[in-house]
């Protein structure tokens, strides 16, 4: 990389929050950022004491780079704090879970009864001879007995490990020995597209491969449940007889035969919460580890602040719990909060493209919480899926997991916003465990495709290569690499059984900061934009160009929908930009619209990142939580042979790209 990121697209719409926002939101006093930044370690103390302990800590923090140990001495349960305290506080029947099936089938939870099916399970977990400290792997669809599995672990000190629901088989096996897991919960199958996935069949292939330490397989029988009683569905491909018996137990004959009383484990602040794998783009998958009490304090404080949650609100993350943010934003933050909130099991066109819309027309959702993957294609299918929905209810609208493009803000805003809900971008991942950098909707005034500042507390800011802080020495606007320079509660704690990796991987790049691996620019008020993974920068004669930015450009244009740009080498050039482009629905490719396209990028942003080589396709590769595997598409630009394609949503997607890509440059 050349020293700074050059800032090419500029973006210049801004949009206050309105006087009504503003007059109701949870915090609208900016000098909460002071406050908090003078006393940082004091701001996380107030939010650890809305918490319930058993025992308060004795020490806030013990850092030791890179290893941080937060609210030592105090004892706490995860569990009790997203369910038992509220309904000890009388508000045991508020309305926790409202569960949709995709099949159309609805459960509502409250969180009386979240308590009572948690201590049912983890009484049944404990018949399967799991105790604290033990891992336990979850393979299930979103829904209501994922979020009970994980919260059962949590309850009894067991270490859940969620692996996202169609992973192949390989992947279980891998990650299931990669920890040692005792326990693998998992159900017949699930829906998607309104098709079948066999989870427990996946499951028996991964223990062929071998898999020594698990002991028992739990199986929620959901297909077979729902697919009897809904007309036309798909039938189970799984049924009770292909159960192995010792190792194989189901779900209803151990945990409805438990007593709805299980204690909570009484946990140190750092005794670990779960391990969560993420697929580095080299290597194999890192276990990230997350312990107790400072994943609660964080995940709830930003919970509370930056979706500004209020009792009177119906939330809806539609992320799954097989990634980071379903952890954070549908189990821990918001029930640490009480919310009422949605469980989606299945596909957003399902039975319609107006699947999400039709839900929050009829759950009267407040808070929408999603990501521009989602939104970008939603913009493909067209106006016409929301606009004939009643989306009156929603208030705040908000993204996670990439960069957005500034047309998908827009288009957000006013189509699914009506213009009145303020938007949080959110930049976080597994590793911080809670949002980092992020409008607080009652004072940030937000730009699209800007994820604003950092959450109060959290300090950060640009390096060069060599560790220079460029905001200290260059001044703003800088673009560079984004650093977090001082620790946070819900910080990582490290890599599952491997503490070199953990500090090559965070800590080793500079000296003095956690590397979080993605670009940034400061713009002249102080607001950050992420540019993406550096590993995706690209350097085309000399100039860093980010990926995003073209992205941003190629999708300003009305006949593009969503588009993929990597470098690819170059002899003059260093790298050449290249281009993978999927039109809207109603547009046809043709080499007329080729040059019109590398044309409108030569203007958005400058001649230097018009795109050498562009391609027109149907679909592109995306892992489960929807972000563009690029690495594979340089993979194939390339003509190598392809990494690791195993956490790919649809591994058919690169081998159809490749062969025609091949095509055309033959
Ligand atoms: C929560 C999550 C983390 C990576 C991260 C960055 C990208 C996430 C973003 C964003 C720009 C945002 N990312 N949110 N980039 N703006 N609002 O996504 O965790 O799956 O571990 O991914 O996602 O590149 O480094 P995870």
């Amino acid at each position: 990389m050349s020293e700074t990121i050059d800032t090419l697209l500029q973006e210049n719409r801004k949009f206050a929050p309105s006087a009504e926002f503003v007059a109701q939101a949870n915090i609208n006093d900016a000098t909460i950022y002071e406050s908090a930044d003078s006393d940082w370690q004091g701001w996380w103390t107030s939010w650890a004491e809305k918490l319930d302990w058993f025992k308060k800590w004795d020490t806030v923090l013990e850092w030791e780079q890179p290893f941080a140990k937060w609210f030592t001495g105090g004892k706490i349960n995860a569990c009790f704090n997203a369910v038992d305290r509220h309904v000890l506080a009388g508000r045991g029947d508020r309305v926790a879970w409202i569960a949709e099936g995709e099949p159309g089938d609805q459960r509502v939870f409250t969180y009386a009864d979240v308590l009572t099916e948690v201590q049912k399970l983890a009484n049944a977990l404990k018949e399967l001879g799991i105790g604290k400290g033990d891992r336990v792997c979850i393979y299930l669809g979103q829904g209501p007995e994922l979020c009970l599995s994980m919260l059962a672990c949590a309850r009894i000190g067991a270490v859940h490990s969620v692996i996202f629901g169609g992973f192949s088989a390989q992947s279980i096996a891998e990650r299931v020995n990669d920890q040692g897991a005792k326990l693998i919960i998992t159900a017949d199958g699930l829906w998607r597209r309104g098709k079948v996935i066999g989870l427990k069949k996946i499951v028996d292939d991964a223990l062929d491969l071998e898999c020594p330490t698990v002991e028992h397989v739990l199986i929620h029988e959901r297909v077979g449940v729902v697919g009897h009683v809904t007309n036309g569905m798909a039938a189970p491909d799984y049924d009770r007889g292909m159960a192995i018996p010792g190792r194989d137990v189901w779900w209803d004959e151990i945990v409805e035969l438990q007593s709805a009383e299980c204690a909570c484990e009484e946990m140190d602040s750092e005794d670990l919460l779960f391990i969560l794998y993420t697929s580095g783009s080299t290597g194999k998958p890192k276990g990230i580890m997350h312990t107790t009490a400072g994943y609660l304090t964080g995940t709830s404080a930003t919970s509370k602040l930056v979706f500004d949650l209020k009792d009177s609100d119906v939330y809806w993350c539609t992320a799954d719990c097989g990634w980071i943010t379903g952890h954070s934003y549908v189990v821990y933050g918001p029930m640490a909060n009480g919310v009422t909130q949605v469980l989606y099991e299945g596909a957003p066109d399902t039975p319609d493209k107006d699947r999400f819309w039709r839900i929050i027309e009829r759950h009267g959702v407040t808070i929408l919480y999603t990501a521009p993957t989602a939104i970008r294609t939603f913009m493909k299918w067209g106006e016409e899926y929301p606009r004939g929905c009643d989306l009156s209810s929603l208030r705040l609208l908000g993204t996670v997991g990439e960069p957005i493009n500034p047309e998908a803000w827009i288009w957000y805003q006013e189509v699914i916003g009506g213009g009145r809900c303020p938007i949080v971008d959110t930049w976080w991942q597994t590793e911080t465990g809670a949002i980092m950098i992020t409008p607080l909707p009652g004072i940030v005034s937000t730009k699209p495709g800007s994820a604003t500042r950092t959450f109060p507390g959290v300090s950060a800011t640009i390096y060069d290569e060599d560790g220079n802080d460029l905001v200290k020495t260059h001044g703003i606007p800088v673009g560079g690499l984004l650093v977090l320079n001082r620790p946070w509660p819900s910080m990582l704690r490290g890599i599952w059984g491997d503490e070199e990796r953990y500090r090559q991987t965070y800590w080793s790049k500079f000296s003095d900061a956690y590397f979080a691996g993605d670009g940034a620019k400061l713009d002249e008020e102080g607001y950050f934009w992420l540019l993406g993974r550096v590993d995706d920068i690209m350097l085309v004669s000399g100039h860093n160009i980010s990926t995003m930015e073209v992205e941003s450009a190629l999708v300003d244009h009305h006949s593009v929908a969503e588009s993929a740009v990597i470098g690819k080498t170059h002899d003059v050039k260093g790298q050449s930009v290249a281009a993978f482009v999927i039109l809207k629905g109603h547009v046809s490719p043709s080499e007329e619209l080729k040059q019109e396209l590398r044309a409108h990028v030569a203007t958005k942003i400058g001649a230097l990142a018009r795109p050498d080589d562009l391609f027109f396709t149907a679909e592109l590769p995306k892992t489960r939580s929807g972000k563009i595997m690029r690495r594979l598409l340089r993979d194939i630009a390339e003509g190598r042979v392809m990494g690791d394609v195993t956490t790919l949503a649809d591994p058919g997607v690169v081998a159809a790209l490749k062969g025609q890509y091949e095509d055309k440059e033959g």
